[in-house]
């Protein structure tokens, strides 16, 4: 079912862990000329995948990349974000054309024009083709998914408490903040299972170190923290700042374990803490190494963390930095004209994430030196990976939450992902339901937007809405950029209405871990386009922005300011679930078809298949806390397949799902 087919000299990615044969003969569907792949598309072939991209469920009509990029603006006209995830399905089967699966196992940058200069070509170009390609298949579209996940090993598995409701913000400063969050949360009865520390909770910025001041005496506030019921989880950036007498910095010259110019020296770049070293994760004893370092943190009761700044994001090299100011300088004494002013001006603000860095830097990759930008989407990936990989060694007996900004199709086994500096808009509500499904298909189930927007101010509707999306994500994080107006469910009038919201996702919780469970040991997706579900319903194939959750669950969010309800499409009958404004639910039955469903700013509306069943138990102040006694079930079937665990086991097994009834 799957096809391996390899061009010239890959370097290795890993993220295939399944041995497979490369194929003699030509590769399937595709021509192949110099650099580029092309396939020809039918007027109703769909395209989807891509994991982390902007635009629709169906990829058809842009031009992308699968180049990790830290941009903090997630616009339509962008072609590339954070994470690389270069898989494709294409199908035109119900018009009796193809249906199949295509990794393109590549480290840099790669091309997917799909329909963009030419309407019904798809064209993937690389630089240079050193490739493997993988086509995969499978009589649905659904089983080209668990084919392609097979291959690719099994998604990370998070701890149960993750898929509880968490406060971000960039930054709670002390650890005062951090307690009068909880308490706010406590006091209107809002349950909450983590708070977010953003970098300011380091000293200067600098990995592995706690700010003291802000957060004396660590240890015992994270088991204070937790205590109450809370966790904490803090961020590491990839860089690491030159400071002599800074352990990291001065274990990793010494050993010479960060990123080299071709002068051989460290590759000194500026981020956050000022002039900083990229640990070299490629090279083992590195990924060791700095792996080894978040025993720090984990000895002082943290059990979760998210990696940031690893596409690897860079401020400015010094390098770049010393030829902008000699530009700068040639410039002073000219009177600037239309282009010379541009690249003046330019001088300073292409500094940041330039080829120009990626290409002058290098790793110790399986004993060889490469260039950065040769293997560049597999920083973020191999960061994660050494994380993962050192709670293994460090912390055997717990998941551990761990999850990243960019990522490589393989990090998935690692962590989850989170899709970064969105902003308070309306539209990325759309984005992150369009993301989401996308991002299943490639491995990456544990997974979430920052709620409420990032960037800029969030009101108070904007967010009640987002929670109606966010409820159904495995990474439910509410997270803002600093200077903006303040996001947390407390902020905003009747704090009543976010409750009754943030309590449906608890009270969905045995839903929830259960199906993220399910999904995740069986390869499967937990969140689908309409289409993968209905594949004979040419309507379902065009919906995109409806979503199905689980086995038995649509949903439909409202996305767009001062609606009052919208327009659901209904592929066959089913049983509406309507959370109202005074938490209570009310069941009802819809029928197959366009329906205009009213839903008030306060309530939520989602829909059970039919014959299915769903659990719903009573909230409560955190998942710890949850009583599964008080479980029911609504929905017309008859029963449900329940998976539950302790929810920090290493070793969680299928087969102890059991049957509740009806
Ligand atoms: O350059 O750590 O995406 O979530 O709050 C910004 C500060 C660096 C980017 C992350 C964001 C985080 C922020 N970081």
């Amino acid at each position: 079912m799957v096809k391996k087919f390899r061009f010239n000299n890959p370097i290795a990615t890993y993220a295939v862990v399944k041995d497979i044969e490369c194929e003699k003969g030509a590769l399937s569907y595709f021509t192949h000329n110099n650099n580029a792949f092309s396939y020809t598309m039918s007027d109703t072939t769909a395209v989807y995948g891509l994991g982390e991209a902007v635009r629709g469920i169906n990829k058809r009509g842009w031009i992308y990349e699968g180049y990790c990029s830290d941009d903090p603006c997630h616009t339509e006209d962008k072609r590339s974000l954070y994470g690389a995830h270069n898989f494709l399905i294409i199908d035109d089967k119900n018009a009796g054309g193809d249906r199949f699966g295509v990794f393109f196992d590549y480290p840099t940058r790669i091309t997917f024009d799909i329909g963009y200069t030419k309407q019904n070509e798809l064209v993937v170009s690389v630089d240079k083709p050193n490739i493997d390609i993988y086509i995969i298949e499978g009589d649905t579209l659904r089983d080209i998914v668990r084919n392609f996940r097979e291959i690719i090993g099994q998604s990370y598995v998070a701890p149960k408490w993750a898929l509880g409701f968490m406060q971000s913000r960039w930054s709670y400063f002390t650890k005062d903040d951090v307690e009068r969050i909880a308490d706010s949360y406590s006091d209107a009865d809002i349950p909450l299972d983590a708070i977010f520390l953003d970098i300011d909770y380091m000293e200067r910025y600098k990995d592995f170190t706690i700010h003291n001041e802000r957060f004396p005496d660590f240890e015992n506030f994270v088991s204070y923290m937790k205590q109450k019921g809370v966790r904490l989880v803090p961020i590491i950036d990839a860089a690491v700042k030159v400071e002599s007498g800074y352990d990291v910095y001065e274990e990793g010259v010494k050993n010479n374990y960060f990123c080299k110019g071709d002068d051989n020296k460290d590759y000194i770049v500026g981020v956050w803490p000022g002039k900083a070293v990229f640990p070299d994760f490629l090279n083992q004893d590195v990924a060791k190494w700095f792996g080894d370092k978040y025993k720090m943190l984990t000895d002082m009761g943290i059990e979760g963390f998210w990696n940031d700044m690893n596409e690897p994001a860079i401020f400015y090299s010094e390098k770049g930095l010393e030829k902008a100011f000699s530009q700068v300088d040639s410039y002073k004494e000219m009177s600037l004209d239309a282009n010379t002013y541009f690249d003046c001006r330019d001088s300073f603000s292409k500094l940041s994430n330039s080829q120009f860095d990626y290409n002058n830097f290098y790793h110790n990759y399986n004993g060889k030196k490469i260039k950065h930008n040769d293997v560049h989407n597999l920083y973020g990936y191999f960061m994660t990976k050494s994380a993962q990989e050192s709670f293994e060694r460090n912390c055997p007996d717990k998941r551990i939450l761990m999850f990243s900004r960019a990522s490589y199709i393989g990090a998935h086994r690692y962590g989850g992902i989170w899709t970064g500096d969105n902003h308070s808009w309306w539209s990325h509500i759309l984005l992150c339901l369009k993301q989401m499904p996308s991002l299943n298909m490639c491995g990456f189930v544990y997974s979430g937007c920052d709620m409420g927007g990032f960037n800029g101010n969030c009101t108070r509707d904007l967010l009640l809405r987002w929670l109606s999306l966010s409820i159904f994500t495995p990474l439910m994080r509410n997270h803002s950029a600093c200077g903006t107006k303040d996001q947390e469910c407390f902020a905003f009038e009747n704090t009543s209405d976010f409750k009754n919201i943030v309590d449906l996702r608890y009270r969905l919780i045995p839903y929830i871990y259960s199906e993220y469970m399910k999904a995740v040991l069986s390869d499967d997706m937990y969140i689908r386009p309409l289409s993968f579900d209905y594949e004979n319903d040419e309507i379902a194939k065009a919906v995109e922005d409806q979503l199905m959750v689980g086995e038995s669950i649509m949903i439909a969010p409202v996305y767009t300011q001062n609606a009052n309800g919208r327009y659901v499409y209904i592929p066959e009958d089913m049983i509406q679930l309507r959370l109202n404004g005074d938490s209570t639910i009310s069941e009802s039955e819809i029928k197959k078809g366009h329906h205009y469903i009213d839903i008030p700013l306060n309530e939520v509306v989602f829909f059970i298949k039919k014959d299915h069943c769903i659990p719903l138990c009573d909230s409560a102040k955190n998942i710890e806390s949850l009583d599964y006694n008080t479980i029911k079930l609504y929905g017309n079937g008859k029963s449900y397949e329940l998976y539950d665990d302790d929810g920090f086991t290493k070793a969680p097994d299928l087969s102890k799902t059991k049957t509740i009834l009806k």
